[in-house]
């Protein structure tokens, strides 16, 4: 407000002189007359040098200082704090007070400050939910922090803000901020283990022989992956693979025909199953709640 003050000022002292010289010194009928051209006026050159010199100062000191109180490196007192790592070309969110893990959508409550340990496991990434903060990059071997607040409810769209490879563009950010109540239950859920539902069709043993576990986690049942998003609470999810589909069981079923036919040359290879498998797999994964 301050900065908008001193320049609001300025915009109505040049704009008014402007306006005025038009008006006080145009023309009349057809004679052309210059006005008395003025050079020289030692103490007029010293007042337009020194006074924007010190509006800038000033404006300099209050705007370093906002600067060092925005780029926080503690949490806020109350802060959630949610570690968020960059992977080709997926979001992963650790909650690690709260000890679960989670991808592509970033739950947080409502009003509570987030205060965010962003890193990579690979190449740079930036994280960039526009209308909740600035970007900041997720750099490899480095510890780079961001925190923002929701003050209402709703769904925040970000996007990696930094190339990262072919799939860059759909390496989606979901941030949803809820009510406290809402938010506890998610938690609740985020932090049990897979639910342990028959699978007529051998879902799940079809999944554990599978290369799957080798990359993804579940817990509860597999967890030797880590490479990959967790799948405890997959049907939690909105999307997939980091916003690139819908999360239904069509485009399950598309994702596991072919990973490259939603992400192109994404990190999950075709793993070459037939229409029977795939049925099975998905039966398993619509189980994930
Ligand atoms: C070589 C490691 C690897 C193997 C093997 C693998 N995946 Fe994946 N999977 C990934 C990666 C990496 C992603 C994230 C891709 C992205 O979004 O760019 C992924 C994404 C997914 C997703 C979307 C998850 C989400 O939260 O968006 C599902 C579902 C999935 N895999 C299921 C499976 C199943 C079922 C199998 C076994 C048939 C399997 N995957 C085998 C690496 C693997
Ligand atoms: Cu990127």
């Amino acid at each position: 407000m301050l900065v908008f003050g001193v320049i609001g000022i300025i915009f109505v002292i040049t704009q008014g002189a402007l306006v005025w010289s038009l008006i006080r010194y145009r023309a009349k009928g057809n004679e052309i007359t210059e006005p008395p051209q003025i050079y020289g006026s030692n103490p007029i050159e010293l007042a337009w040098t020194v006074i924007p010199i010190l509006i800038v100062f000033i404006l300099f000191l209050v705007t370093t200082r906002t600067i060092y109180s925005l780029d926080m490196q503690e949490p806020p007192e109350g802060a959630l704090r949610v570690k968020v790592t960059g992977h080709q070309w997926w979001w992963e969110f650790e909650y690690p007070d709260l000890d679960f893990v989670t991808a592509g959508e970033l739950h947080v409550p409502k009003g509570v400050p987030v205060f965010l340990d962003l890193r990579s496991a690979d190449v740079i990434h930036s994280f960039w939910v526009p209308r909740l903060s600035g970007k900041t990059d997720c750099i490899p071997n480095r510890e780079n922090h961001l925190w923002f607040q929701a003050d209402e409810i709703g769904t925040w769209y970000g996007q990696c803000a930094e190339f990262c490879g072919t799939q860059h563009a759909k390496m989606l950010i979901r941030v949803i901020s809820e009510e406290e109540s809402e938010f506890e239950a998610w938690v609740a859920n985020q932090k049990l283990d897979a639910p342990q539902v028959p699978t007529p069709l051998n879902g799940k043993e079809m999944f554990l022989s599978l290369a799957c576990v080798n990359c993804h986690n579940v817990n509860g049942i597999m967890m030797q992956g880590g490479f990959a998003p967790n799948l405890t609470h997959l049907m939690s999810r909105d999307t997939i693979a980091s916003g690139a589909a819908e999360n239904t069981p069509e485009n399950l079923k598309k994702w596991l025909r072919d990973p490259n036919s939603i992400k192109d040359e994404c990190r999950m290879p075709n793993m070459m199953l037939t229409e029977t498998q795939i049925d099975s797999l998905v039966e398993f994964l619509t189980t994930l709640k």
